[in-house]
Formats: structure tokens, sequence, C-alpha cells
């Protein structure tokens, strides 16, 4: 059911409990300007406020997923003016969801598009997703993580060449190299992403949160420091009503219903 739709983004839910962002700024293929991740950020901000929903998608329309931050409006800027502003830094928003979004890439999703994918928690592509990082070509670099999360996905070789080079890589190579856990046709895209999303969006709300925020550890500190974390976390499970549910549900054969508490 639709939500609603702004300058760049609609907005919708399902009736399984999944948040659907699509980006549909068709003649800039989904370029990422000001106004666009502003939408963006406003979308995440009301399903992560909404009781109803479980997990939330991001997908582009047309033959992008997002070609990349807005070049023409990055153009005329100077150093003191992105520097001053911490231009873009509000794109952060995206990493730091409370609840599970996946990154459902269509197409291209170059630059800032694919640190956009990237600072979502589960990737897929489609067989006709491409992935770079081009910035190298204009004169600059990622500016969103791309450095950062890239080489952790990819590891050093193939970041450092697809950085240096600004040479993109499909789908296929993008599962082999870990940075999706799916590639399917683009017709089928959308509706393995619900599947995923919809199984997420049916467990508690407040253990899927504890449980994103235990995997992002993994990225920000020593296996020693993440394993207590990790410990910690699961103890703090046993003061969730959503704990006793999930264990009387499997010890009494049935589905677990949880809350939220
Ligand atoms: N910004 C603005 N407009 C764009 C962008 C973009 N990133 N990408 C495409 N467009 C526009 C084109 O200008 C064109 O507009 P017009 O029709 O008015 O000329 C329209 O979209 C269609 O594009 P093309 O004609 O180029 O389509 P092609 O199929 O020939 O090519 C490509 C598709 C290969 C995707 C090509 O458009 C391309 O290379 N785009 C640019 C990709 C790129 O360099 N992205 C990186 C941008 S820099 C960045 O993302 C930095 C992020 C930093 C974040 C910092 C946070 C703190």
């Amino acid at each position: 059911e639709n939500r609603w739709s702004g300058e760049y983004v609609h907005v919708s839910h399902t009736d399984s409990k999944v948040g659907l962002i699509e980006l549909d700024r068709p003649k800039a293929l989904n370029a990422l300007c000001d106004g666009l991740m502003l939408e963006v950020a406003k979308a995440l901000d009301e399903f992560d406020a909404d009781k109803s929903i479980g997990a939330v998608i991001i997908t582009g329309r047309g033959r992008a997923f997002a070609a990349g931050a807005d070049i023409k409006e990055m153009l005329p800027l100077n150093y003191a003016q992105v520097a001053g502003g911490d231009f873009l830094a509000h794109w952060g928003r995206v990493s730091k969801n409370t609840k599970p979004v996946l990154a459902a890439v269509n197409g291209f999703a170059f630059g800032g598009g694919c640190e956009l994918a990237m600072m979502c928690d589960i990737m897929y592509a489609s067989d006709k997703a491409v992935f770079g990082q081009p910035e190298i070509k204009l004169g600059t670099i990622p500016g969103a993580g791309g450095t950062q999360r890239l080489t952790r996905a990819v590891g050093k070789s193939l970041s450092m060449e697809m950085c240096l080079s600004g040479e993109p890589i499909k789908a296929d190579q993008a599962l082999v190299a870990g940075l999706v856990s799916k590639v399917v046709p683009g017709d089928q895209l959308l509706n393995e992403a619900h599947k995923t999303a919809a199984k997420i969006a049916e467990m508690s709300q407040l253990t899927t949160a504890i449980c994103k925020e235990a995997v992002n550890v993994a990225f920000e500190s020593t296996l020693a420091e993440g394993v207590r974390f990790e410990r910690r976390m699961f103890h703090a499970t046993f003061g969730t009503e959503d704990r006793r549910e999930g264990m009387s549900a499997f010890a009494e054969k049935r589905k677990a219903n949880f809350k939220d508490c």
C-alpha cells in the first residue's frame, strides 16, 4: 500500500510488515541529490517509529539503483563549502537505522549509490546490477564509506582495484567477492528481497535490533571485544518476554508470537 511519494522517492508498505523505499529520479539515473537523501531519511524515520514495520527495503526504479551523488550539484562547490557544512554528513542516517534494511540493487550502483547500498544490512542484486566507485575519474575519492565498507566486504585487492581504476564489477563478481548475498533475475529481485525482509519482520523487533547491533560491532572492534559484547547482548535478551516466547513456542511446537517487548 502506498504511503506517500516525494519528489524523488515512493514510500509504501506491505501486509507482511515490510517498508519499501523506491528511488525514482529517472532524469539523473537516481543520482542522490540532497533532496532525495532527505526524503530517504524521512521515510526511514517514519518506518523506524512505526511498530507495524519490521524491516525495510531500498531499491531503485528504472535502470539504476543510484548512479552516485549528484555530480552537477557538487560541481560548483569548493573546499570551504563542503568541509564547513560537513557536506553530505546526513547520509550516515541510513547506517544508523534501528530496523534491518535490505538493499535490492536493480541496476547501476555507482559512487554514492554503491555506498548507500553498502550502508544497508543485506544486499541482493539483480543480474543486471553493476557496482563501482568511479570517483577517481572525477578527480575525487569515495566520501560515504566506499574506501572503508568496500574494503571490509571484498578485501584489499579488489577494493583498491575498483577505487583506484574506477572500473565497476558486475553482479556475478559481486556475489563471489561477498559484496552481495544473492543474485537473481531482475524481475524476481523485489520478490526475493521481500521474502527475506518479511521473514525478518516476523521476528521480535527488539531482538533484530540487538542482533544487528552485535553484527555491526564486528566491523568496529577486536574479536575479543566483539565476542564480549555479543555475550552481554545474548544475556540481555533474557530480559525480554520475546525470548521466553520464542523458546516456549519451540518447546510447544507452535509458531512464536512476538510482542516486541
Ligand atoms: N549525477 C548527476 N547526474 C547524473 C549522474 C550523477 N551521478 N549519473 C547520471 N546522471 C545523469 C546524466 O548526466 C544524464 O543526464 P542528461 O540526460 O541530462 O545528460 C542522465 O543521468 C543519464 O545518464 P547517461 O546519459 O550518462 O547514461 P548512460 O547509460 O550513458 O551511462 C552511467 C550510465 C555509466 C551510470 C553514467 O551516467 C555515469 O557514469 N554516471 C556517473 C557515475 C559516477 O561517476 N558516480 C559517482 C558520483 S561521485 C559520488 O557519488 C561521490 C559520493 C560522495 C558522498 C559523500 C558523502 C559525504
